[in-house]
């Protein structure tokens, strides 16, 4: 795989590296994606599941959903992708992971400095308290779950409609605002905030990698695209940055 000294000096150790990914990171762990072939909405209408008008309708249903979400992330394991990630955190002194996946995959390869900007799916939420419950039972014992309140509990993600977390948006932004280099993976750039982190960031002068199967609207933003599985691309880059040390 060739990768240009531009980009390659874009890794320069003293630059601030942002790492942003979707579903297609998690891909070849086996988690389905959600626009793919194979993806989530195409067999599930997301105003089904993913809303809290859904969830306020039938919150048994939409917990059958995550639950069985959970059995399929619980039995997959980090990919050479995550695993190359999480390894670029140990090079690079200013380096940052904005995740818009649920599945845990990437802090189970060992990154730490990271904002799950969607949430976390073996997380649930009290409705009444907002009291975060972690759970990594498998099947749930009890769906819907409750909170030790009494009241239910649900998924601790981001639906849509809903807000991202303040706090976790205000980081997203400032990192993505000071960032040198921005790589983003596996994602198809079409849900907002999130998609539109990477214009943000070209704007304020930075580097802009894509790695990703397929063409996004991403693509001619980026300084430079790479179209191919991010479980090859990414370790063969991270190799060719180490050996420029
Ligand atoms: C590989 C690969 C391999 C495969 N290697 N690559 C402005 C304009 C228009 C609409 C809006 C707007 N602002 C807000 C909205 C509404 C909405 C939105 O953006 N809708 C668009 C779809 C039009 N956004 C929201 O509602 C957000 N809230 C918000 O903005 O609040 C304020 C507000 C509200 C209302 C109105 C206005 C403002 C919240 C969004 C929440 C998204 N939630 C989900 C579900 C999370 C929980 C769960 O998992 O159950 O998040 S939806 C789903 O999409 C999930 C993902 O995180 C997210 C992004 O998907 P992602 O990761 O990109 O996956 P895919 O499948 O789309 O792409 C995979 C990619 O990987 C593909 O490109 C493949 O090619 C690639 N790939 N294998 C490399 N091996």
């Amino acid at each position: 795989m060739e990768f240009s000294a531009s980009i390659i000096a874009a890794f320069d150790p003293a630059k601030k590296i942002v790492v942003l990914t979707g579903a297609g990171i998690s891909a070849e762990s086996g988690v389905p994606t959600f626009r793919g072939e194979d993806g989530l909405w195409r067999r599930y209408r997301a105003e089904e599941l993913a809303t809290l008008a859904a969830f306020e309708a039938n919150p048994q249903l939409v917990w059958e959903w995550y639950d069985w979400r959970r059995g399929i992330i619980g039995k997959a394991e980090p990919n050479p992708g995550h695993k190359a990630i999480a390894e670029m955190e140990q090079i690079f002194p200013y380096f940052s992971l904005i995740t818009q996946n649920v599945d845990g995959l990437h802090r189970r390869a060992g990154t730490t400095r990271l904002i799950e900007i969607h949430g976390n799916l073996w997380q649930g939420r009290c409705v009444r308290e907002g009291r975060v419950h972690e759970d990594y039972r498998c099947p749930l014992p009890e769906i819907p779950p409750m909170c030790t309140c009494g009241a239910l509990l649900r998924p601790h993600v981001v639906w849509f409609g809903e807000s991202l977390d303040q706090g976790d948006l205000a980081r997203a932004y400032g990192l993505i605002e000071e960032c040198d280099l921005l790589l983003v993976v596996g994602t198809s750039a079409v849900v907002q905030p999130v998609a539109s982190f990477p214009l943000m960031a070209k704007q304020a002068g930075a580097f802009v990698l894509e790695v990703n199967m397929e063409p996004t609207p991403l693509s001619s933003l980026a300084d430079a695209s790479f179209h191919g599985k991010a479980g090859e691309v990414l370790p063969a880059l991270l190799q060719k940055i180490k050996g420029h040390r």
